[in-house]
């Protein structure tokens, strides 16, 4: 089979790039000729699916005029490009960026609302490809943004599942899970490329091409084979002409696949089963967020991503240049975590088996073109592949890991000798119990450039998981905090506060340069603005309980404090912490009606990996603890609990500029980063937060005095579980814990069925890794804080002020800049208006 039919893609510059008009009757003459050219349909007939598709196709072709100019800039200055490797990007919806990002925002608007059509219609047509599962697939796509802006040139290639994250709802309070079939009407973003497939191979075996060394050149031959379709969605910068694209494989079976014989036969489950199990490899992404299963068909995945690729950026490569050793001045590649850690053995292989090119320069230029992220500390999380599974998909990448491995043992040999704990604890091989493949490892090793996700993280990297690679090569470890683009969630997801923002800065350069916001500063005492800051989050509060009504029926007070704890369910993260300190409050309103409090509503939004029994039972705690007391007339008026199903970017945006108070309250040295902290500090929400992740760099920088501090940090916690933590002895010792498990174990939220909740309360009480009941009193100790503060109308909204105004340095652009500067080394290239 051919490898592909050498279609070249690439637009090169000359006469024939089309440019779009620039008057609303220009536009709105598209609108027409697309609604009829491309829809097929007449605007007598057009219904309101006709209209968002052909809207998108619009603004769509007006990416495609800057992305053709975007490629002749790049193909005329031949720069370096970043290519960023991710199993997951969580792009969010397209419509209103797109609408912002080309200025045809108010044109749609006349246009549509002249026939009766309603911006928010259009928007909830717009459907939104989860292809990722939470924070590192969401700050791909904030880096993909970010890039754009910048003008850097860089490609994201990932994954085009036919089923994204699922779809959550509950049943009897429990989560039950949906498939998210998020191209069902089409994707009107996206261009396919059937004509430009890879071929990918699995299994089978390896033979030597030219002698017998495993250094190659050697032959795999591949005993399945199955291609890779590409297509591509365009990402384009705001305010600048620069539009990039993120390109997404789809497994498509061999031609040949369709058994027509059996077909004739009447047997068409057997007819099929061919092509149905080549594509299941593109079929589902994988749920499960900071936890590893080990299923061979992720292993496929992976190889597949990473195979069509690198074929692809081979190929962009050789377009323009000859020597290979030219190949890491105009490839970086960075690798989101493990993931895609395969690249490395898979652009050996293509050197060494395909190119020609000798071991130990291929090794030079692969060290050279590679970067590796990592997101995580959680062991359970740090992915290893069995070798014998991997001898048996990828005999030839086994080889060439190995051979890594013997040439890095040997070096380190001579560096420390005979330091045979160090080769054990370093080496690419795990031998106990089992041999696997130690993908950090492969990672670390293949790379130039190692990089955690905030301070603490690339410290405790350095300090803890990756030590012994720190102290070999202290210069390959960096620190990239992470960042959020303010464009989805200011502008875009906070309207109201952006056209606030905008009318005290004098304008919204705040949007591409966010420090700006510290311009903010000299209104956080202002009284004018403090009642419009307030009005903002009141009426963004109005929204919401909109919402939660048509959704759930539960019924939100927009005067209340809305206290938000929103992200993936995981134990290291504490969902249960909050539900103790929301037990804690019916309590005590229980006990004494008259007791004033603040008015409260909380807000859980998450999903949780559908394995995973711990967060599962935690969620049905939340749903049971809402249940009771919205339904308890005691508590009326005082506290409110709503679980909004279906966590995605487009909640994100609903929920976000609501908040006043944001939960980042994960056990000190678990959470990697944390980006939805920023999200909301930025929206002007206050954190009541631990010293975790970026928890700490909002606290410098936000200052102590707007920011609720609480519990352990990550020295305490560590040694807290070394010298022997007792949960019991704070249920013994805290009377106001003690009541609250009671209760929970009691059977007040189960309806008296004392075994609900049974292993939730013995999790906390046994032997409990994220300390739940260790953190319990100061938690609680610093909500009464927040709800003194709360009470000072005028103090708290400046330190909702405050936390806007210093929260500039968590835009993904600095993110960027920190990249380009510390670890790609790249120039942007600007793209001219004509
Ligand atoms: C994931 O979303 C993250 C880490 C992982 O190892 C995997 Br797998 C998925 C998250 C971290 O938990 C967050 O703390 C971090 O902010 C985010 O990645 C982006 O770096």
């Amino acid at each position: 089979e051919a490898d592909s039919l050498a279609f070249v893609p690439e637009i090169k510059p000359g006469p024939n790039i089309r440019r779009v008009g620039t008057t609303v009757e220009d536009f709105e003459q598209n609108l027409l000729s697309n609604l009829y050219f491309q829809r097929g349909t007449t605007i007598e007939s057009a219904s309101a699916g006709d209209a968002y598709h052909t809207l998108a196709v619009t603004l769509r072709d007006r990416l495609v005029d800057r992305y053709a100019r975007t490629v002749a800039a790049h193909y005329e200055t031949n720069p370096r490009f970043v290519y960023y490797l991710s199993a997951e990007y969580m792009l969010g919806r397209q419509l209103n960026q797109n609408l912002l990002y080309t200025g045809t925002e108010q044109w749609t608007r006349e246009i549509a609302e002249a026939r009766g059509l309603s911006m928010e219609t259009l928007a909830t047509l717009d459907v939104e490809p989860g292809l990722g599962n939470g924070g590192l697939g969401r700050l791909a796509a904030c880096l993909l943004d970010s890039m754009a802006t910048l003008d850097i040139p860089a490609v994201g290639y990932g994954i085009r599942y036919d089923y994204g994250i699922f779809k959550q709802t509950f049943q009897n309070g429990e989560q039950v899970e949906r498939p998210d079939d998020w191209t069902f009407y089409g994707n009107p973003w996206e261009f396919a490329a059937p004509d430009d497939q890879h071929v990918v191979g699995f299994y089978g075996k390896t033979e030597s091409a030219n002698g017998d060394s495993m250094a190659g050149p050697r032959r795999w031959i591949p005993s399945e084979t199955v291609r890779g379709e590409p297509s591509h969605m365009l990402v384009p910068g705001y305010g600048t002409q620069t539009v990039n694209i993120v390109r997404l494989w789809r497994a498509r079976a061999s031609r040949q696949s369709f058994d027509l014989a059996r077909f004739g036969a009447g047997q068409y489950g057997e007819a099929v089963q061919h092509i149905a199990l080549s594509e299941s490899i593109s079929k589902v992404l994988y749920p499960d967020d900071s936890t590893e299963l080990g299923r061979e068909l992720r292993l496929k995945q992976q190889y597949f991503l990473v195979s069509c690729s690198l074929r692809d950026i081979i190929r962009r490569f050789q377009f323009r240049n000859r020597d290979w050793d030219a190949f890491p001045d105009k490839v970086v590649i960075q690798l989101n975590d493990t993931h895609p850690v395969l690249a490395i053995p898979e652009l050996m292989r293509l050197l060494v088996d395909e190119h020609q090119v000798d071991w130990d320069r291929a090794w030079s230029i692969t060290q050279r073109t590679f970067a590796y992220t990592c997101h995580t500390l959680l062991p359970e999380a740090l992915e290893t592949w069995p070798v014998a599974l991997m001898e048996r998909l990828l005999p030839r990448h086994m080889e060439i890991i190995y051979l890594i491995n013997h040439v890095f043992l040997r070096d380190l040999d001579m560096r420390h000798p005979g330091d045979l704990r160090l080769m054990r604890d370093l080496s690419l091989i795990q031998e106990e119990p089992e041999r696997r493949v130690r993908m950090a490892n492969l990672a670390v090793v293949g790379s130039h450039a190692v990089n955690g996700v905030a301070e603490l993280h690339s410290r405790l990297l350095a300090e803890t998981t990756l030590r012994d690679f720190a102290s070999l090569w202290p210069e390959k470890f960096h620190n990239v905090t992470n960042g959020v683009t303010p464009r989805r969630f200011v502008r875009l997801a906070n309207p109201r506060l952006s056209s606030l923002i905008s009318a005290h800065l004098g304008g919204d350069g705040w949007l591409t340069d966010l420090d700006q916001l510290a311009g903010l500063e000299a209104f956080a005492d202002d009284n004018a603005m403090r009642e419009r800051w307030r009005d903002v989050k009141r009426l963004n509060k109005v929204d919401l309980a909109a919402y939660a009504a048509r959704t759930t029926g539960v019924v939100l007070d927009p005067q209340a404090m809305c206290d938000v704890m929103i992200k993936r369910f995981h134990e290291y993260k504490r969902q249960l912490l909050k539900v103790l300190h929301v037990v804690t409050l019916y309590n005590r309103l229980r006990d004494d009606p008259a007791a004033t409090v603040v008015p409260r509503t909380v807000v859980f939004a998450g999903k949780a990996a559908p394995g995973y029994r711990a967060a599962k039972l935690v969620m049905k705690l939340v749903n049971a603890v809402a249940d009771t007391v919205n339904n308890d007339p005691r508590v009326a008026g005082a506290l409110r609990v709503v679980f909004l199903p279906d966590y995605n970017v487009t909640r994100a945006e609903l929920i976000v500029p609501s908040a006043d108070l944001s939960e980042q309250i994960s056990l000190a040295g678990k959470e990697a980063s944390g980006t939805g902290n920023m999200k909301l500090a930025l929206n002007g929400a206050v954190t009541i937060g631990t010293l975790d992740g970026a928890n700490i760099e909002i606290r410098d920088r936000v200052g102590a005095d707007n920011f609720f501090l609480f519990g352990y940090n990550a020295e305490q916690a560590m040694s807290a579980r070394r010298s022997g933590y007792s949960a019991r002895s704070f249920y013994d010792q805290d009377p106001e814990l003690r009541a609250v498990l009671d209760a929970i174990s009691g059977g007040v939220f189960s309806s008296g069925d004392r075994d609900a909740f049974a292993s939730v309360v013995d999790s906390v009480l046994g032997w409990d890794e994220y300390l739940c009941l260790g953190d319990y009193r100061s938690y609680v100790d610093c909500q009464d804080t927040v709800e003194r503060a709360w009470q000072d109308r005028e103090r708290w909204t400046s330190m909702s002020i405050r936390n806007t105004a210093r929260s500039g340095f968590f835009s993904s652009d600095r993110t960027v800049r920190d990249y380009c500067r510390g670890i790609w080394n790249v120039e942007p290239v600007r793209v001219p208006e004509e």
